[in-house]
């Protein structure tokens, strides 16, 4: 290396950075701290959409915007506002609200992206996945697994609300977003003579594990498509009855391998007891909680969230996240956990003691 006067060797690194700027070249060693951080710092921010929000805006949806080819779906998706205009509720996850009104249907069509559906308000809706209709009612969960078709029908009198968790955002950052329109004949599937075939060819007893899962990683998804709520609220009865934790912890299962319901997202039930406070922890991955009996609060990095029935709230991947409620709680949650351990990279942490409060959220 010449030794050059101050000056010169300065101009002569600006004119070594113009030029490698000219031929698309880029010094590792002047953004090192922003690439290869000491810890995750996710882009997305916690957040929380309130039920009080969205359902209003959701109803002049029903009202205002019809469903059908090409709109597809009437669905309010969570946009945090950490990730400067794209559509997602965390860096790896998508989170809406979806709506069907009476007699409406959403045209079947396909895509590698998967998506999970939880039921929160209505009755009479059934999502097809390819060619089985699966019921739907408050508190189930349903899957339509990448590439399977589905249409979304209300054979019902009522307006229907369920939360949507998709892997969109990975599939788009692996480039590999594909998706088709059903080919027909008719925008939807044809409605079998038996609804909820899934469902009977697998007996209950293997549908959930308790706390967190470290089953056998597969690239399959459940080939069961539905878990009911009267299932899962009998397991977390059961749970809760042997055990004194303040936070209970299950999460859906593939009944064939017990691995998490897709390969790329897990979901599971947390239930809050009375008076229960969790102790705070740190998970890689990003987390979208849709809170759905009983009225709670969660510490997300020192701010306070409150919640209750039909609100949806975001932790971001490595926040310090804690639970209490005051009575008896149950919240759903989505999480892209199985990528994470798939590729090695799932880390936990428990945090010694509750965090210092330094506010609450206001939604808006
Ligand atoms: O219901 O098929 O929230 O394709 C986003 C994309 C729902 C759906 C979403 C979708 C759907
Ligand atoms: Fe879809």
């Amino acid at each position: 290396m010449t030794v050059l006067p101050a000056t010169e060797a300065d101009l002569a690194l600006e004119a070594l950075y113009r030029d490698l700027a000219a031929v698309d070249l880029r010094p590792l060693w002047t953004i090192t701290e922003q690439l290869l951080t000491p810890t995750p710092r996710p882009r997305a921010v916690p957040w929380l959409w309130s039920a009080a929000t969205m359902k209003p805006l959701a109803r002049r949806a029903i009202e205002l915007v019809p469903v059908e080819r090409g709109g597809e779906r009437r669905v309010l998706s969570l946009q945090n506002p950490g990730l400067g205009g794209r559509p997602y509720a965390a860096g790896t996850l998508w989170g809406a609200l979806q709506c069907l009104g009476p007699r409406e249907t959403a045209p079947a069509h396909r895509h590698t992206p998967g998506a999970i559906r939880w039921v929160l308000e209505g009755e009479g809706v059934w999502t097809t996945v390819d060619g089985d209709a699966c019921d739907m009612h408050p508190g189930d969960l349903v899957l339509t697994p990448s590439m399977n078709w589905h249409d979304h029908v209300n054979g019902g009198d009522s307006e229907m609300f369920w939360f949507d968790g998709l892997d969109l955002p990975m599939i788009e950052a692996l480039d590999s977003i594909f998706f088709e329109q059903y080919p027909g004949p008719g925008e939807n599937q044809p409605e079998p003579a038996e609804h909820n075939v899934s469902e009977r060819a697998h007996p209950p007893g293997t549908r959930y594990v308790r706390g967190a899962v470290d089953g056998p990683l597969t690239p399959a998804p459940s080939p069961l498509l539905v878990y009911r709520w009267a299932d899962t609220a009998a397991e977390l009865d059961e749970l809760a009855a042997g055990s004194d934790e303040p936070l209970l912890a299950l999460e859906y299962v593939n009944p064939a391998t017990g691995a998490s319901v897709l390969p790329t997202l897990s979901c599971g039930v947390l239930r809050i007891r009375a008076g229960g406070h969790s102790r705070p922890v740190r998970r890689t991955g990003n987390a979208v909680f849709v809170a759905f009996q009983g009225h709670g609060t969660t510490v997300i990095d020192g701010q306070r969230f409150e919640w209750g029935p039909g609100d949806m709230f975001v932790a971001p991947s490595w926040s310090a996240v804690e639970h209490a409620a005051d009575e008896q709680a149950d919240v759903f949650v989505v999480t892209d956990a199985p990528v994470l351990r798939a590729l090695g990279v799932y880390r936990e942490q428990q945090l010694p003691g509750p965090q210092t409060v330094t506010g609450t959220f206001r939604p808006r």
